[in-house]
């Protein structure tokens, strides 16, 4: 796409040049590595489903090689048999490529057509002539991993439903929710309508589909539907105009790198960098999916013509040397047609506080990294310049691409952790009372970088659950403090079914590394570090949920050293080797 500058974002490119011979090479390396770190779907996991189903399913050539449209206008009259795929993908790789796509494909075409027949019937029940009904339409978009093309074996479709307006969202919740059940290999359907971004949750063939609905103020919604025009935006409600966000979000950042083949091929390797890592996490203060989508689609755009290797090489050292808090952005903000607020740091306090402000291309624009904290942002530009280092390696051939790759080291790094442990005595409370501790838990990192000789305090991307089964009040009260002995750990469900007084407690523990300032030389001592106000604040906010419950819910902060971590949190052999060698043969 070109543009009437020339070029695509706010500045003119740094460079036009093509790559070089080594940064080709190195780019087919990175691609090996990362088939070797399984981020590709292989044809095993598509044939789990079995390819007869799937050989009915019409696919482009087109959607093949663009990869790139959206579904409805991208099926055609084409059908594809597998013997035609091998005849066609000559290398093994792409082959393994194009056949879960086409699996993928073929949920999706059945997903567009319970759409359809979904607002059919609900015009039909409205008073719609047969003939209206029809013409009412219903589209489906994907956004997420899957449209942006970097999904891996595990990943989601996120499937956004675009309904007239006389299709409601109750409608969606019932009769949708309902007809989508009563899919051929519909699983695990359950809609969350309460949710700030109502969601429906499924899985057809094993595939997990999440689904957004929009509804749009237009009497019918035809096939060759965009949603690009801002003022589609018009008189919604804000539950349409969130949903509407990722699919345009996404849509708009495909339309805004050079090259989307480049592009997908330099996302997947950061991805799975930041994984790695453990920095790819929205609600810890890390960056989540789309602010990284959109940091690699800001390189592409600076070196239009460079190959994934040199993409992502460019990429580890202008991130680290980024002047924030200038935004990141992919083209100029927009002011637009509804009364929202659109990021402006000259205008509003709140969003001139974001340190490294990594900004949406779409109306309204916002940021994706709100959520950065003094100590995330330290992380992460130590992440950026290990990363930048390792690649230069890389370039000059002292190093391989999985070094990029490898497992980061947070339990090797702190002497000091805080854990952070909910408990609950049931499931299901258990996965919203952990949620929600941890949604604050950024809360608490920032009231800790105010202590003093505290440097920083690192939040750990995901939390460690655990279920005890206890036979007496005190094993309880222990599991809840973190302490769950050995003969707790190794009680099944089973051992405790009739005994009297037994109860099943189910928890949480989050970790947050402390980097403390090195004692002075002349210090007398032990150094203290007082962290109780920062955690009983913590406490306290914590609590203010509307749903806390404190006869059923627990919350326990504490302070451990290195060598108390449990040894769950490890991998197998990854301990130290002191320790491993302390442990019993
Ligand atoms: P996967 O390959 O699926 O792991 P992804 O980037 O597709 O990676 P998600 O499916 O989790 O990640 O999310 C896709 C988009 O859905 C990203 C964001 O626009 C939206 N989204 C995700 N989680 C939430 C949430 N809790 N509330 C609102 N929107 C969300
Ligand atoms: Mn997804
Ligand atoms: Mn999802």
């Amino acid at each position: 796409m070109t543009t009437e500058k020339g070029y695509l974002g706010v500045t003119p490119p740094i460079s036009t040049a093509d790559s070089t011979e080594r940064e080709k090479e190195v780019t087919s390396t990175l691609m090996e590595e990362l088939r070797r770190q399984n981020t590709f779907e292989s044809v095993d996991e598509s044939r789990l489903s079995g390819l007869a189903e799937n050989l009915d399913c019409a696919i482009t050539k087109d959607y093949w090689i663009e990869h790139d449209t959206h579904f409805m206008a991208s099926r055609g009259s084409f059908f594809w048999s597998s013997s035609l795929f091998s005849a066609s993908f000559g290398e093994a790789g792409d082959a393994e490529v194009a056949f879960s796509i086409f699996r993928r494909e073929s949920v999706l075409g059945r997903v567009a057509a319970v759409v359809k027949k979904f607002v059919y019937e609900v015009s039909l029940s409205r008073g719609l002539s047969e003939v209206a009904a029809n013409a009412a339409g219903g589209k489906i978009f994907t956004f997420g991993s899957y449209r942006l093309g970097v999904h891996s074996p595990g990943s989601d479709i996120d499937t956004l439903c675009v309904v007239p307006k006389h299709v409601s969202r109750e409608d969606f919740f019932e009769t949708f929710e309902k007809m989508l059940a009563a899919v051929e290999g519909a699983t695990e359907v359950s809609g969350v309508p309460e949710a700030y971004v109502p969601i429906v949750k499924a899985k057809i063939s094993g595939i997990p589909l999440d689904f957004l609905m929009a509804r749009l103020a237009l009497s019918s919604i035809p096939d060759d539907l965009s949603l690009q025009d801002d003022n589609l935006l018009r008189n919604l409600d804000e539950r349409c105009v969130r949903s509407l966000g990722g699919s345009r979000v996404n849509d708009e950042i495909l339309r805004l790198v050079p090259n989307v083949e480049v592009y997908r091929d330099s996302l997947r390797c950061i991805k799975l960098w930041a994984q790695r890592r453990a920095i790819y996490s929205n609600v810890n203060g890390f960056f989540g999916g789309v602010a990284w989508a959109i940091l690699v689609a800001r390189i592409c755009q600076l070196y239009p013509n460079a190959t994934a290797g040199a993409i992502v090489s460019r990429f580890f050292i202008i991130m680290y040397q980024w002047s924030w808090p200038q935004p990141v952005l992919l083209k100029q903000i927009e002011e637009g047609p509804l009364q929202v607020r659109v990021w402006n740091p000259k205008l509003y306090p709140a969003d001139r506080s974001h340190r490294m402000p990594i900004i949406t291309p779409a109306y309204p624009a916002m940021c994706s990294t709100h959520n950065v904290t003094a100590s995330t942002q330290m992380i992460v530009t130590e992440e950026f310049k290990k990363g930048a280092d390792i690649v230069d390696k890389v370039i000059v051939g002292t190093a391989s691409w999985s070094e990029l790759f490898q497992k980061h080291d947070f339990f090797h790094k702190y002497r000091y952790y805080l854990q952070v442990i909910a408990s609950t005595a049931s499931a299901d409370t258990q996965i919203k009372w952990a949620g929600t501790v941890e949604s604050r838990i950024r809360q608490l990192v920032m009231k800790l970088e105010y202590v003093d000789s505290l440097i920083l305090a690192h939040p750990f991307i995901k939390g460690f659950d655990q279920i005890s089964h206890c036979i007496t009040e005190e094993e309880v009260r222990q599991v809840a403090q973190g302490q769950i002995s050995d003969v707790v750990a190794k009680r099944t469900k089973a051992d405790i079914e009739g005994v009297d007084g037994a109860s099943t407690v189910f928890s949480t523990t989050f970790y947050i590394g402390l980097l403390i300032e090195p004692k002075p030389l002349n210090a007398v001592g032990p150094r203290k570090l007082d962290i109780s106000y920062p955690t009983t604040e913590f406490s306290k906010l914590v609590k203010m949920w509307e749903k806390y419950d404190e006869d059923s819910m627990g919350l326990v902060v504490r302070n451990i050293k290195s060598s108390a971590l449990p040894d769950y949190v490890f991998d197998e052999g990854e301990r130290q080797p002191k320790q491993v060698l302390k442990r019993p043969k």
